[in-house]
């Protein structure tokens, strides 16, 4: 790709892990840090670019905004096939690839929310909401996680980088199970185990 992409980004944020996953890519990019104490993100010239305020926002070269980690991840991998972080469109792998990159933000991100940020209620109805339950979101990630060593199989993809990188984020925070999930944090551990993502906890 032509031309430099710019990140706006904070560290203790998901743009951690756009970075991680331009670090894998061999992007051009360069970051914008945006101060949340600061109000940053809350300022009329960052909410004409990304209105909901939120980080990790991605221009790319053509001026192009993007959002969402995990629509970043996909574009990214797509845009860079020689980093091989996305199987073959069509192809059988391609399909478990889109399962798991959706995965993230519809099933472990609400699932998440509901069990750290409501502990004191009820839990929602089961059959209602699409993440069913977090029990069932950590169950059905420790069972496509044995054996491994990765969710498509034998092959890290951008789907790893953003289920790892959301589900190390969760274990700091305390999310119930995954400290003691063996398979969770062997895939977690092997997942960050990259030189990309080392590069990407560089200061900068
Ligand atoms: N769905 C978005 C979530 C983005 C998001 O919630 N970012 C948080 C930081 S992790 C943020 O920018 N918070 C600052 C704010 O809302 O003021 C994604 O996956 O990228």
């Amino acid at each position: 790709m032509e031309g430099r992409l710019k990140l706006y980004y904070n560290p203790m944020s998901r743009a951690a892990i756009t970075r991680w996953v331009l670090e894998e890519v061999g992007a051009d990019y360069e970051l914008v840090h945006l101060d949340f104490e600061a109000g940053e993100n809350r300022r009329a010239d960052f909410l004409s670019i990304n209105p909901m305020g939120k980080l990790p926002t991605l221009v790319l070269p053509d001026g192009t905004v993007m959002t969402e980690s995990a629509a970043i991840a996909a574009h990214l991998a797509d845009r860079y096939p020689d980093a091989g972080l996305a199987p073959a469109m069509g192809t059988s792998e391609r399909a478990t690839y889109y399962r798991w990159l959706f995965f993230a933000p519809s099933c472990i991100e609400p699932a998440a929310s509901e069990v750290m940020m409501r502990r004191d209620s009820a839990p929602l109805p089961k059959k209602s909401v699409g993440w069913g339950s977090y029990d069932d979101v950590i169950d059905t990630l420790e069972s496509q996680l044995s054996p491994g060593p990765y969710l498509t199989g034998d092959r890290f993809t951008a789907a790893d980088l953003i289920i790892a990188a959301t589900l190390r984020w969760m274990t700091l925070f305390g999310a119930p199970r995954l400290e003691t999930s063996n398979p969770i944090q062997a895939f977690i551990e092997r997942a960050t185990d990259r030189a990309a993502y080392r590069r990407s906890q560089a200061s900068g």
